[in-house]
Parts: C-alpha cells; structure tokens; sequence
C-alpha cells in the first residue's frame, strides 16, 4: 500500500511542479512579449469557445485522475481482507495497548509477523487519539465510545514507528511507540513464550460471568437473540431497519442495548457501560465474532457458552 500511496503522491508532486513551472514561464514570457510599446493600443477580443471549453476540460480530466487514484487507494485502504489477522487496540492518555487474538498483551509495542494482513480493531479510553504508522502510509483516528479499523501487510522486517497523530493531552508527544516486523519464524517463537488465553476464550469466561449467557442461548428458548453465526449478517430490528452485525453493532448493543432491538425481542436487557471495561468489551466482542467463524479460522468455529441450570 505504501508504495501505491507514493507513487500517487508523486505525480501529484509532478504535476503541481509541473503546472508551477509553465504558469511562472508563461508569466514571464507575455510580460516580456507583449509589454507596453510606444504607439501600440490594445486590441478588444470577444472570447473564444474553443479556447475555454480546452481549459476547463484538460484540468477537468487531471483532477479526475486524481480523484480516481486517490478513490481507488482509499477504498482499499479502508476494507481490511477477510480472514485478517485481528488486534485489538486500546488507546488511552498517554499509550497504546495491544492484544492479540492469541491473547498476547503489549504495551507500546506491536509484534506483526511478514506477509499477514492485520486488522486493528481500535477504541480509545478517553480522548481522540490517531493511530499512525509512517513507513506503512497509515493513520487512522481512534475514538472514544466506537471501533475505528485499519489495517497493513508488513512486508519487510524491521522497527517501525509508530505515533500519535492526534493531539491528545500534555503527554501527547511521549504517546509513541515501535511496529515490529518479524520473520514468520520468529514471530512462531515470539508467540509461543507465555501460555496466554486467546482473547475470545477471555470473552467466553466473561459472557458466562456477567450472565449474558441465561438470556442469550443457543437454542431457541433465550430471552436475548441468539449469538451464534450472526457477525457480518444483516439484522432486522423492531422498528423494520436492518443492519449488518458488526464490531460496532455488538459493542454497541452492550453498552446501550436499547439502541438498536432486534425484530421479535423485548427491550429488557441492562447496560453494561461504565460496569467493563474497553479490553473485556474487546474481549466480549471477540467471543461474538468467534461464534460466527468457519472451523478454518484463526480461533476455530466455537460453541456457545450454555448455561448451566
Ligand atoms: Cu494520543
């Protein structure tokens, strides 16, 4: 992506020096050629169609390139492939928290391995952050109150930076911290070390303690809408709306579950803002969408938590 967002960057470059360079020649070239001569009187020309209708349609077609170019490279930028690798971000005055599907945590440091496509599912703690990582040519905000994505396939190793591009408090400057790209191999090995629990198994525990569990079932007697296979499918609501399930849907119908009622359920759910906090909502949403993956996925098809009577 990087290498596509340079080289748009460079013909624009290109032709703003180039369109700087011809403006300045013409200017000198008629202010020499046709300066005041003794005896000269200026002439009066009644326009011409053909003159207009070049200038406008030439810098028209130019600025459609760039939009286009410019269109094409942000939509790509915007939709992360499927089957991403996915890291949870958790942004907060003044750093950055990492947890990896595999339930690894880091602080200010993000260990990618070459070649995979990673998906940052972000939110922050209090303010606007924006998550910024020079060499891959991504920035990103990170709210408050919502998840913001981005996502990059690293493919050299080595120590990026990474900032925050966002002015977010007195200590804004010292909210940096490093992308490490690592060999498949090593990544394996870096992985390996410390025996944590994948973050949707974190989810699992949590949906079972704070009783999401008696209510969303996997049966059909459940208070709540069953859970299993609905991330990334369209919702039909009460109010005759649909929409698609996805990280913002689920987080938001925890924290304010009256927001959006699923078609043929009551509105009888409690809130669970201000009671977790953004890693367990992380980790709930995580369960969610674990419910919904093929066998192939990188947390495998999981059953549903059931509760016990
Ligand atoms: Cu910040």
């Amino acid at each position: 992506m990087a290498n596509n967002v340079d080289a748009l960057y460079i013909f624009l470059l290109v032709v703003s020096g180039m369109m700087t360079v011809a403006i300045f020649t013409l200017v000198l070239v008629f202010a020499v050629r046709y300066r005041k001569r003794p005896g000269q009187r200026a002439e009066q020309i009644d326009g011409s169609h053909a003159l207009e209708i070049t200038w406008s349609l030439i810098p028209f077609c130019i600025f459609m390139v760039f939009f286009a170019w410019g269109a094409i490279i942000f939509f790509q930028e915007r939709k992360p492939p499927q089957n991403s690798a996915e890291v949870y971000t958790v942004a907060k005055q003044w750093m950055w928290k990492f947890e990896h599907m595999e339930g690894q945590r880091e602080i200010n440091e993000l260990h990618v391995p070459i070649g995979r496509d990673v998906k940052m599912i972000m939110t922050s703690q209090d303010v606007i952050h924006s998550f910024f990582v020079p060499a891959f040519r991504i920035k990103q905000d990170v709210l408050p109150g919502r998840y913001t994505v981005a996502w990059f396939h690293a493919t050299k190793a080595g120590t990026y930076h990474l900032f925050c591009a966002e002015y977010c408090g007195t200590m804004h400057s010292g909210m940096v911290g490093s992308v490490v790209v690592m060999e498949p191999k090593d990544y394996e090995a870096w992985m390996g070390g410390g025996g944590n629990q994948p973050l949707a198994v974190t989810g699992e525990k949590l949906f079972t303690e704070l009783g999401c569990v008696t209510c969303h079932r996997s049966d059909t007697q459940g208070r709540g809408p069953n859970l299993v296979s609905i991330f990334g499918k369209p919702v039909l609501l009460e109010d005759g709306r649909t929409v698609v399930a996805d990280e913002n849907y689920i987080r938001e119908s925890i924290l304010q579950p009256g927001a959006k009622i699923v078609n043929g359920f009551k509105p009888i759910m409690p809130t669970f803002q201000g009671q977790i906090s953004d890693e367990q909502l992380n980790a709930l949403v995580a369960y969610v969408k674990s419910l919904s993956q093929a066998p192939s996925g990188q947390t495998g098809g999981r059953k549903m938590a059931t509760a016990t009577p």
